[in-house]
């Protein structure tokens, strides 16, 4: 009787420790949750550069065959992304887009969770305008809203040449998605007519990144319709795809205009309902996925008629 006491007690004691040992691996599990919950810091450096730029570099809109000169260049200033402390300039994107490497400026990759740190330095030499940074879809403070309020913002609102500062933003649980930024300065109009705006990508917490992905900006350039600031095939960026990589497609307005994102051969689902169309206002974004089922050699472009004879319409290339 006593011996079975015994025994029975020794056999508690196992289930004990391993309760406890349960607890502490649930506990560590929590903490290690918790700690990747908080998410990572991305730091960027950035700066306001100016820049010659080419509306239509191959001086032609292909369609047409129409002939430009000199009408489509001009100065201008351009968000660029640089190495740690403005050292060195780097391209804006990578390779894949060659032919975004000024506008828009840099794509800023982030998860929700993440701390975003960016350091903006006006390198404004030639106009000697104020710029800024002022970000959609991530929590801020004000004094990294980036917006010139007269008599309420701080330096953060009107970065004079020279001056730098650092802006310090929140990947929170509604910032997954594609959003614009833009110089929000006294400069804002001329700056915005002349390419400085961006976007960032943020990832929900637990999702994966897509094997491509596209950065379409809808905006007026000069006396053309532009797609990052170029305008006619053969200037307009040319994506590329493989059959069956998943295909991500972030698209963004800039001016005082609605433009349609329109791609030809594809489809693909907003709440459950399939779309090949989506339209987008001054400031709006969005974004969307499929997975790459249709080879070929395919336009993307702006569906308003006067905006695509005007540029803005591009290639896709699916291989197989
Ligand atoms: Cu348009």
């Amino acid at each position: 009787m006593s011996g079975r006491i015994r025994g029975g007690s020794a056999h508690r004691g196992a289930p004990r420790r391993l309760l406890l040992l349960t607890a502490l691996a649930l506990v560590a599990l929590w903490a290690f949750d918790a700690s990747s919950a908080a998410g990572a810091t991305r730091e960027y450096w950035i700066g306001a550069t100016p820049t010659t730029w080419n509306v239509v570099p191959n001086g032609r809109d292909a369609i047409t065959n129409t002939r430009y000169g000199n009408e489509t260049i001009l100065p201008t200033v351009t968000y660029r992304r640089y190495t740690r402390g403005w050292k060195t300039l780097l391209r804006n994107s990578p390779a894949e887009n060659v032919d975004s490497d000024r506008i828009p400026g840099p794509l800023l990759r982030a998860r929700v969770g993440d701390r975003i740190l960016v350091h903006f330095k006006n390198f404004d030499t030639v106009f000697k305008r104020s710029h800024s940074m002022h970000f959609h879809g991530v929590s801020y403070k004000p004094s990294s809203d980036g917006a010139y309020l007269p008599g309420f913002s701080g330096r953060d609102g009107e970065v004079k040449p020279g001056q730098t500062w650092t802006y310090v933003l929140r990947a929170g649980p509604q910032s997954a998605g594609f959003w614009p930024y833009h110089d929000h300065s006294t400069s804002m109009h001329e700056s915005l007519a002349g390419g400085m705006y961006g976007g960032l990508s943020i990832l929900g917490r637990r999702e994966r990144a897509p094997d491509r992905e596209f950065v379409v900006v809808f905006a007026p350039t000069g006396d053309f319709q532009t797609i990052n600031g170029h305008a006619f095939v053969g200037n307009t960026p040319v994506y590329s795809a493989r059959v069956g990589q998943t295909v991500q497609w972030n698209v963004m307005a800039i001016g005082s205009e609605h433009h349609t994102f329109h791609v030809h051969g594809h489809r693909w689902l907003e709440n459950g309902i399939p779309r090949d169309t989506h339209t987008v206002g001054p400031a709006e974004s969005f974004r969307f996925r499929y997975r790459e089922d249709a080879p070929g050699t395919w336009y993307y472009h702006c569906h308003v008629e006067d905006h695509m004879e005007r540029g803005m319409i591009g290639v896709y290339q699916v291989r197989r």
